[in-house]
């Protein structure tokens, strides 16, 4: 069984998400989901609109997502793919290069981003239509 792994926020869930989890689950047989927590966003500078515990059961839902962990620091990577034996470490290619380290470990795939949609794109859509 071939398994992929993947992380992110995943938050206000969109169609440029759900692009990337189907084309990662499309390259094995098994797709784990590092889902950030809320203290880690705020590492990432980040806050979610939805708490963990909702973003993580509606990733849970999704066909493509077989398995969805707590992504916690940005120093785990190596321990979960060792951990769950994974093949293959893919994510959009807004990071292509920052995970090249994990070539030791795994194969490394970046995927052509979804144009056209953000979860900061819907949060200012959503502003500019309240305000104008
Ligand atoms: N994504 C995409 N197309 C979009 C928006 C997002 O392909 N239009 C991808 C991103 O490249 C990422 C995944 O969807 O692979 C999740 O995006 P975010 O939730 O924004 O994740 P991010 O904050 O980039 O967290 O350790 C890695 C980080 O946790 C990644």
């Amino acid at each position: 069984m071939k398994k992929v792994i993947t992380y992110g926020t995943y938050d206000l869930l969109h169609w440029g998400h759900i692009n990337l989890l189907r084309r990662a689950k499309e390259l094995g047989d098994y797709l784990i989901v590092g889902l950030s927590t809320d203290e880690f966003n705020a590492q990432k500078h980040k806050e979610a609109y939805h708490s963990y515990e909702h973003r993580k059961l509606i990733l849970e839902a999704i066909r493509y997502v077989d398995l969805v962990i707590p992504e916690k620091s940005w120093d785990q990577k190596i321990e979960d793919i060792k951990k769950y034996d994974v093949d293959i470490f893919v994510m959009g290619d807004d990071w292509k290069g920052r995970f090249d380290f994990l070539n030791d470990y795994c194969e490394v795939i970046y995927l052509p981003r979804t144009v056209g949609i953000s979860t900061t794109k819907i949060k200012n859509d959503l502003f500019q239509a309240k305000n104008g």
